[in-house]
Formats: structure tokens, C-alpha cells, sequence
């Protein structure tokens, strides 16, 4: 396969209602597409980075920029996904990006030969549970109301955004109302240090699948020390960046669950990785989101039909984000979403929603 160049299209959807977490308030979701046009098939990718660094270091415009300055010409006589990665492997950081392009080129690689994501990766199943994030409310009668929502909807696990200021009693209030066999778990972002331990400990009343990322993400020793001071499981998000840093926090005891993000692991490929090596460690692992469109969406259902995924992923329907989608939009079912079996992503945008939605285009040449 002979890589042409590479199309990177920003499209700008509107979301539903605001997704406000410890580190920002998100209304849009501003998305860099990068499309990899070959000598055999076209391939999509979606970079996750969100348009500021305050979840990671990583933000839209600067992904665009390393794109163009860096990673698209040391591409060029690379013939494969693997080749992508090992191209870039050089280039410290910048995950995302990185994710990105090998994504396009994995998908490209895949339609040529008429391979689906989830066949490649070791999908083993048809359908993956789905999960769904909520963001920190102004009220607690606000939460309730959109956690029953989306229980009705058929979630089958919640996971709330917390931060100091708003964790135990948003967690007691939805215990409360809901009751002890809604799977739940919540995620910090990081918003706590140590000193929190005996305040989070709180948490450990009621029954929580995990707590998502408490500490700094350069913490994995406070996380170690802080897994021994709670009964809540840990849970590492923004902490592991690859498989190196996913062996060495297992090794440490600072996680015993993790969330894999393709993204922010450097792709999919890396990401089966860690699937691979938390597996023979026994640490379960779920998919993360970041709320991609129909594109990034449908390679994480993929990686989520892997066997070691066995908690719901952050894999939510089209809806929870968007009114409208770029692709088909994906509509969970009984609770599940159906892991897509056509060649590469199984989906592409649709040109008249893409065209819609972009807000600027440009064509690198490798
Ligand atoms: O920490 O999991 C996170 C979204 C953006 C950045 C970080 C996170 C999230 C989510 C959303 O929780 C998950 C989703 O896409 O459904
Ligand atoms: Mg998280």
C-alpha cells in the first residue's frame, strides 16, 4: 500500500448539553479527522486530543501542527500501520496525533483487504455493554434526573464526574434513589492529592466499581500508597500513556483496573497491548471515551469486544453526545452497542453531515 497524503478536516459538532468535568466545561467538541488516502483504499482516523491541555498535554491545534511539521513526511514510504507507528516511535509524545494518523492507516490497510477493526484486533464477541459518563451538575436533583435518564435509556453502568466539593453526596444521592445493583463508579481527573485519602475513603460505603484517575497523572506511587489507605478499587486513566507505564503501575500496585484509551496510548495497536499484558496480569480493563464522533466511536466498540474487557466502557450511543453524528449514528440496543463487521471501521462519514459539520480542510502531501 502506498501512502498518497493525508486530508485533516476540523468539524465542529454541537453537543447535546454542556459535559462539565473537574478540568474543564466542554459545549462542542471541535474535532481533528485525518483521512489517508493510498494507492488502494481511503482510511479514517480521529484525533481525541480536546482543544485545550487540560486532560493531557496534548490540544487539537498543536496535534495539527506536529501533524504537518513532523509526523506526515516521516511517514512517507511507510507501507503499513505497524510502519506508522514505527516511524513515529522516535518523536517523544504527542500520543494522540500519533493515534490519529496510524488509525487512518490501519483502517486504509483493512478495507483494502477487507479486514474489520474488531477481526484484527480479537474481537470475541458481537455486542459490548455500554457505559455512560456524566458530568458534574449545578444541583443534585439535576444529577438524579440525568442519571434516570440514561438508566432508562438502558445504561448498564454510570459512571459520575467528581470533584472535591462534589463526590460523596452526589454518589449517596444516586445510591439512594437508584439503588446497590446500578453498576457505578466515578472519575477525578486527577483533582485530589493524598492529603484526600481519608475523604475518599468515604467513598468505600458504597460499593463503587472503581475510582477513576484521583491523583497527578505523574502520581503512580500516591496512587500505590493511596490503594492501600481505601477498599475502592483504583482505577489509572491519564496515568497510563503505554504499555511501559501500564506494567510498571500494575508491578507498583497503584491500579487494579484500567482504562484503555487508544489515544491516549498512541493507538489501537498499543492499546491491544495493554489489553494483552493487563490480561496476563488479571487486571480487568474497560474502554474509555473522549467524546468522539461516530468514527473514533466505532473502533472503540472494536477494541471493547476484546476478552479482557469485561467492565462497560465509557461506549455510549451517538445521542449521549450528539444530536447529530457524521456517521450512521450508533444506537445502543438492550443496553449494548453492536461491534461493526465491515472492512476497516465498518463506517465513514457521511459527505453531506461531514460536509455540514467542517470547519476548515487541508491536504498534506507525504
Ligand atoms: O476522563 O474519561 C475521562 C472525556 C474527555 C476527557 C476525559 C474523560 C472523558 C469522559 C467521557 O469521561 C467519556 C466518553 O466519551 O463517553
Ligand atoms: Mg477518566
Amino acid at each position: 500500500m502506498k501512502i498518497e497524503g493525508f486530508e485533516l478536516r476540523r468539524v465542529g459538532l454541537p453537543l447535546v448539553s454542556p459535559f462539565r468535568t473537574s478540568f474543564s466545561t466542554q459545549t462542542e467538541r471541535d474535532i481533528l479527522l485525518v483521512k489517508v488516502v493510498t494507492d488502494e483504499a481511503e482510511g479514517w482516523g480521529e484525533c481525541v486530543t480536546l482543544g485545550d491541555p487540560l486532560y493531557s498535554p496534548e490540544y487539537t491545534d498543536g496535534a495539527a501542527d506536529i501533524m504537518k511539521r513532523y509526523f506526515i513526511s516521516a511517514i512517507s514510504g511507510v507501507r503499513d500501520a505497524i510502519g506508522v507507528g514505527q516511524a513515529l516511535h522516535p518523536f517523544k509524545g504527542h500520543p494522540m496525533a500519533k493515534a490519529a494518523l496510524e488509525t487512518a492507516v490501519l483502517d486504509a490497510e483493512l478495507r483494502a483487504s477487507g479486514r474489520s477493526f474488531g477481526r484484527e484486533l480479537g474481537s470475541v464477541k458481537d455486542r459490548v455493554p455500554c457505559g455512560v459518563s456524566v458530568g458534574i451538575m449545578d444541583s443534585i436533583p439535576e444529577l438524579l434526573d440525568a442519571v434516570g435518564g440514561y438508566i432508562d435509556e438502558g445504561y448498564v453502568r454510570i459512571k459520575l464526574k467528581i470533584e472535591p466539593g462534589w463526590d460523596i453526596e452526589p454518589v449517596r444521592a444516586v445510591r439512594e434513589r437508584f439503588g446497590d445493583d446500578v453498576q457505578l463508579q466515578v472519575d477525578a481527573n486527577t483533582a485530589y492529592t493524598l492529603a484526600d485519602a481519608r475523604h475518599l475513603a468515604k467513598l468505600d460505603d458504597f460499593d463503587l466499581l472503581l475510582i477513576e484517575q484521583p491523583l497527578e497523572e505523574e502520581d503512580i506511587v500516591g496512587h500505590a500508597d493511596l490503594a492501600k489507605m481505601m477498599k475502592t478499587p483504583i482505577c489509572l486513566d491519564e496515568s497510563i500513556t503505554s504499555a511501559q507505564t501500564a506494567a510498571a503501575a500494575i508491578r507498583l500496585g497503584a491500579t487494579s483496573v484500567i482504562n484503555i484509551k487508544p489515544g491516549r496510548v498512541g493507538g489501537y495497536l498499543e492499546a491491544r497491548r495493554i489489553h494483552d499484558l493487563a490480561v496476563a496480569a488479571g487486571v480487568p480493563v474497560w474502554c474509555g471515551g473522549m467524546l468522539e464522533s461516530g468514527i473514533g466511536r466505532a473502533a472503540n466498540i472494536a477494541l471493547a469486544s476484546l476478552p479482557g474487557f469485561t467492565l462497560p466502557g465509557d461506549v455510549s450511543s451517538s445521542s449521549r453526545f450528539y444530536e447529530t453524528d457524521i456517521t450512521e449514528p450508533w444506537v445502543m440496543e438492550d443496553g449494548h452497542l453492536t461491534v461493526p463487521t465491515g472492512p476497516g471501521l465498518g463506517v465513514a462519514p457521511i459527505p453531506e453531515l461531514l460536509e455540514a459539520f467542517t470547519t476548515s480542510v487541508e491536504w498534506v502531501a507525504v
